[in-house]
């Protein structure tokens, strides 16, 4: 199971992940992403994001990851209509800061008969935007969590653990120019029970460093392996920062 090695992993060490939306480029192109990310060190692959695809773009994405790579593929949804059997999980996520019951609830609602009948694995996640927010937060209808509210963004993730979520995800929005702040990180860190994803804005190795240090579990980075011709030379000092930290 997918939730149980990342666990034992957490333990171990921090964790890349790489995210890569299938919305942005064809499905070959993805593909050589994520092979490209595989030498780099990566550990796992999320392939989603919150423009919308229909599920045919979907599985041929995944379907072309998995001529290239072995790493594990992790479902990151944006909608009820991106969801595959063909990855090895989904994040099954709540956006508990939307002012939209849709984001909360709606969509998961709809795909909770497919994933149930199709054994994908999925793994609960309590997701919370922090500003800017980028199209993540404007799509979702969150109500973002001010850059100094450290006591809101840990009122949200200790809700997410009290639902009985696996996982917080701490989102400051792809290609934002600044991560979700340290001191929230080191905060919402010091007193969650489960694990902490932290992603957006991230870009240097020196970044994802400081975000690991400060307590993230997973850091996960998308756009720098995106928007490079040298996906491996990008990453690789990146994922060698972050494994730094113990
Ligand atoms: C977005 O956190 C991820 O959901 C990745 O963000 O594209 O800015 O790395 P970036």
């Amino acid at each position: 199971m997918i939730f149980g090695d990342l666990i034992k992993q957490i333990k171990k060490n921090k964790v890349h992940m790489t995210l890569i939306d299938p919305a942005s480029q064809s499905p070959k192109k993805t593909a050589e992403i994520a092979r490209s990310a595989d030498e780099a060190g990566t550990d796992y692959l999320m392939v989603g994001g919150s423009t919308d695809i229909d599920r045919r773009t979907l599985d041929e994405s995944i379907s072309f990851i998995r001529e290239v790579t072995d790493k594990k593929i992790i479902i990151f949804p944006g909608s009820d209509s991106m969801v595959s059997e063909r990855a090895d999980a989904i994040y099954f996520m709540s956006l508990l800061n939307s002012t939209s019951l849709e984001f909360v609830i709606g969509h998961q609602s709809r795909a909770s008969q497919f994933i149930k009948a199709t054994g994908l694995e999925s793994i609960s996640m309590g997701y919370i935007i922090v500003e800017p927010g980028m199209t993540a937060g404007k799509t979702g209808h969150a109500d973002l969590i001010r850059r100094g509210d450290n006591k809101r963004a840990l009122s949200y993730a200790l809700a997410a653990e009290l639902f009985g979520m696996k996982l917080v995800y701490l989102e400051a929005g792809s290609g934002a120019p600044e991560h979700v702040p340290l001191e929230m990180i080191s905060f919402v860190k010091s007193k969650l029970g489960i694990p902490l994803i932290v992603g957006g804005g991230i870009r240097t190795p020196e970044s994802a460093k400081q975000v690991a240090l400060s307590g993230a579990d997973i850091v996960v980075t998308g756009t720098v392996a995106e928007k490079t011709e040298n996906v491996r030379g990008s990453l690789e000092p990146i994922i060698k920062s972050i494994k730094s930290v113990q």
